[in-house]
């Protein structure tokens, strides 16, 4: 049997090589791995995958390693977050930013002002040519069953936002957008490895 440290250099060599996912094929049952295919909201023609592959840390923490491929948005830099429902029709239908709490609010906008810290808020993807690939890690949201599992009743999903995440800690004022703004692009997060 691997250990998680030949598993993580597996996995970040497999990454470099993404959208293929030919890596799935050596991980073990235990390895949890979520796709989304992503779809374009609008009239323009999107197209990508997201791969989300939880492994835990030396330590024990539940670490998801994500990445992001997608095709014909624009150039620039544009949010991604996942989002609360598991819904791309329409866009709209995939609700607020993931944040199940204990204190948690799910609009970026809203009096609460939680954003950038809900447990769906990524960095942004950026796309040069019409291509982008984002890579990153976080442990504020896990695929395996939990308090922070996106697989709650509702499922989840991934939004790409037509503008830049700006990282905007409302502190008590409106900014209205700064969190990306319109939606660009959906893609309903699934277990396993294909889609
Ligand atoms: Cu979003």
């Amino acid at each position: 049997m691997k250990t998680v440290k030949s598993l993580k250099i597996a996995l970040a060599a497999a990454l470099v090589s993404l959208p293929g996912l030919a890596f799935a094929a050596d991980m073990p049952e235990s390895v949890n791995i979520a796709t989304a295919k992503i779809q374009s909201c609008g009239e323009n023609p999107v197209t990508g995958q997201l791969v989300l592959t939880e492994l835990p840390s030396e330590e024990g923490i539940k670490q998801v390693y994500v990445t992001l491929a997608a095709r014909g948005l624009a150039d620039g830099k544009h949010a991604v977050h996942i989002h609360e429902t598991g819904k791309c029709e329409p866009c709209s239908a995939a609700g607020g930013h993931f944040d199940p709490g204990p204190h948690g609010h799910s609009a970026p906008d809203a009096p609460e002002y939680n954003h950038p810290f809900h447990s769906g808020d990524l960095e942004n993807i950026e796309v040069i040519n019409g291509q982008g690939i984002l890579n990153t890690i976080t442990n504020r949201f896990t695929l395996s069953e939990g308090r922070l599992s996106i697989f709650d009743e509702d499922g989840a999903s991934v939004i790409i936002h037509a503008e830049t995440d700006t990282y905007c800690d409302h502190e008590g004022e409106l900014t209205p957008g700064c969190a990306g703004g319109a939606r660009d692009a959906c893609g309903i997060i699934r277990r396993g490895a294909a889609q």
